[in-house]
């Protein structure tokens, strides 16, 4: 399998990597992606490739959106052009895409811990491959990465780690981790110890020049080494830690891995790599072209701002709020730029805490100065929050410490498909007792939601999508949005009442006209907070004397806010014929938001065929 590769020579792959790269670029311009990080690691995959032999061998990707010249190179290249669109390929390694997708990702720090169970079940079966697990600087500063390394000594013979150095990721690196990565000087430093070492020796009359004294200076040498170099670390963890390595050489990774394919011990091999390598625009903006959306090829220019309207607002209305109370500060798990926080950071950097790629450690650090009088602003994106469960449950709602959490891209995310889609957060955040939630249906009405769960005492989530609510112009003052209070958007004199979640108004209002030509009326009540319940909604169904409810939101409908709804007719012995629209019980794939609301019933087609249904 992939014969080609494994007989290639330097100068065959060197023809291959360019080939790759301008599939991947060309691909990207048209249909977005994570282009700099792909870009970055397409000698490392040929290298992989080359060495190692993916009947016996398997390589997992942590994040996996550096994956794009592993999908073109084992079996996608003809279906690469169909990358990120419906029913094209993931964006992410996916088991049902390729049987060379071992392990499927779109979250990070998960490849170590993977690596490790797969080595252990072929081992179990009678293999004796090695299992390969690619991590960036970023991905390992998550905690599950460290979990995993914890194991590695254990678990971890025929396990090769190779942590993908850039010293990136995505906006800039932090923590303490990115400063031990970045001793780039003391390997130098190394280097020039060690040749003052060897002409010393060669000065040395013969009498010192004995093997055991040698053996005694080189194992000095040695433990000097690991303390100018990362390698303490990792050594620490029980792994044989080598490099750093240039990753762009493919001869020098060749040789590498080859010298280090018969070792069986635990190994993390450092690699460093430049995020956009072989695109211009990408290496001087690899922040900007970390994940983008469809640029002109020629000039590096995207197509259309990759603008979210609540995230913008948000982004623009955070240093007005910060400056007038104190006690306010934000805490990012490594996207910056992608929660809104970039002006903020400009503006109060004291005031904002990127603390990586540790969502857990996040939010407990934010329970942690809630604790002591701070108000935190968690801004997390949704599907990276369900890392966070627990923290939320233990360490915030127990004892009911007023962190807000501001849950970004709540609802369908679109091209960055099933592991980034942020549909189960109502569902399971509506569990957690003293949680208020609310879905705010507009920008203003974001800030409002913000001011409110200021004027709280308890844990406020507030979810809202990728993209814009009503767009409105911008006000840096917004009063809190009145408590437990939804808003009655259209008055209809009609048994039917829809109820509508975050965004869902834009459906419900935008079917009016053609459904009152076809005689269809029905009144439309904004939900707001889907905890508490608003009073006021079953005051409007006892009062209108609805029989008929639709709910649209963008969650799961197990355990949605129509199931809140529901549960909540049932304790007041109420019955209504309902219909509630939100996501199957499936894992939604990727396209683009439209197509994905109206081919998994939470679009305005959906929402017509609902009302129409219960009008009959
Ligand atoms: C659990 C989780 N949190 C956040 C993200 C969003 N995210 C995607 S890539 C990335 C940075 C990764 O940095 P690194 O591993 O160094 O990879 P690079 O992009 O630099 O190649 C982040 C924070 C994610 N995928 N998973």
């Amino acid at each position: 399998m992939l014969e080609h590769i494994r007989n290639a020579s330097i100068e065959e792959l060197e023809r291959l990597a360019a080939e790759t790269r301008e599939i991947i670029i060309d691909t990207c311009a048209k249909n977005g992606g994570h282009l700099a990080p792909s870009l970055g690691t397409v000698e490392l995959t040929l290298a992989l490739l080359k060495v190692f032999d993916l009947e016996r061998d398997r390589i997992v990707w942590d994040v996996g959106h550096q994956a794009y010249a592993h999908k073109i190179l084992t079996d996608r290249k003809d279906r690469f052009h169909t990358l990120r669109t419906f029913g094209g390929i993931s964006g992410f390694p996916k088991r049902s895409e390729s049987p060379y997708d071992v392990f499927g990702t779109g979250h990070g720090g998960t490849s170590i811990s993977a690596a490790l169970g797969i080595k252990e079940a072929l081992h179990a079966r009678g293999g004796d491959g090695k299992v390969i697990a690619v991590i960036g600087d970023g991905s390992m500063t998550s905690g599950l990465a460290f979990e995993g390394m914890n194991n590695a000594e254990a678990f971890g013979k025929n396990v090769l780690t190779i942590l993908n150095d850039n010293d990136m990721f995505i906006a800039t690196s932090v923590g303490g981790l990115s400063r031990w990565f970045s001793r780039k000087l003391t390997g130098h430093a190394y280097a020039g110890l060690r040749t003052e070492v060897k002409n010393l020796l060669a000065h040395l009359p013969p009498f010192f020049r004995g093997e055991r004294i040698i053996e005694i200076i080189r194992k000095a040498l040695e433990s000097s080494k690991s303390l100018l170099t990362p390698g303490i670390l990792f050594e620490g963890f029980g792994f044989q830690y080598v490099g750093p390595i240039d990753g762009h050489n493919l001869k020098e990774l060749i040789e590498t891995l080859e010298d280090l394919k018969p070792n069986g011990e635990p190994i993390l091999l450092h690699v460093h790599t430049k995020k956009g390598k072989g695109y211009a625009p990408a290496e001087e903006n690899p922040r900007l072209f970390h994940g983008i959306g469809p640029f002109d090829r020629a000039t590096g220019k995207p197509y259309k701002s990759s603008k979210s309207g609540f995230t913008d607002y948000l982004g623009q209305y955070l240093p007005h709020l910060f400056r007038r109370d104190e006690r306010l500060c934000a805490i990012t798990a490594a996207m910056p730029d992608g929660t809104g926080l970039t002006q903020l950071q400009k503006e109060l950097p004291e005031r904002v805490y990127d603390v990586g790629m540790s969502e857990g450690h996040a939010v407990t650090f934010a329970a942690g100065l809630a604790a002591e009088g701070r108000r935190p602003l968690v801004l997390l994106y949704s599907s990276f929050l369900q890392r966070a469960f627990d923290s939320v449950v233990h360490d915030v709602a127990l004892q009911n410490l007023p962190v807000v959490l501001l849950i970004d891209r709540g609802g369908l995310v679109g091209e960055d498909g099933a592991t980034h889609h942020g549909v189960f957060d109502i569902s399971f955040l509506r569990s957690i007792p003293n949680m208020t939630i609310i879905a705010p249906r507009s920008e203003p009405e974001l800030m409002g939601a913000i001011e409110r769960a200021l004027k709280s005492d308890g844990p406020f989530a507030i979810r809202y999508p990728r993209g814009s609510g009503t767009g409105a112009a911008f006000n840096r003052r917004i009063e809190p949005l009145p408590y437990a209070q939804g808003e009655l958007l259209h008055d209809a004199d009609s048994d039917i009442l829809a109820v509508t979640v975050g965004i869902g108004d834009h459906h419900a209002l935008g079917q009016l006209p053609l459904l009152k030509k076809e005689g269809i009326r029905y009144s439309i009540y904004d939900l707001r907070y889907i905890k508490p319940l608003p009073e006021e909604l079953f005051e409007i169904i006892k009062k209108r004397k609805i029989k008929k409810l639709v709910v649209i939101e963008e969650n799961a409908v197990a355990g949605g806010a129509g199931s809140a709804i529901l549960e909540e007719l049932s304790r007041r012995h109420l019955t209504l014929r309902t219909e509630l629209l939100g996501l199957p019980d499936q894992f939604i794939p990727h396209g683009t938001q439209a197509e994905l609301r109206e081919k998994f019933g939470v679009g305005a087609g959906a929402f017509a065929a609902a009302i129409r249904r219960l009008a009959k």
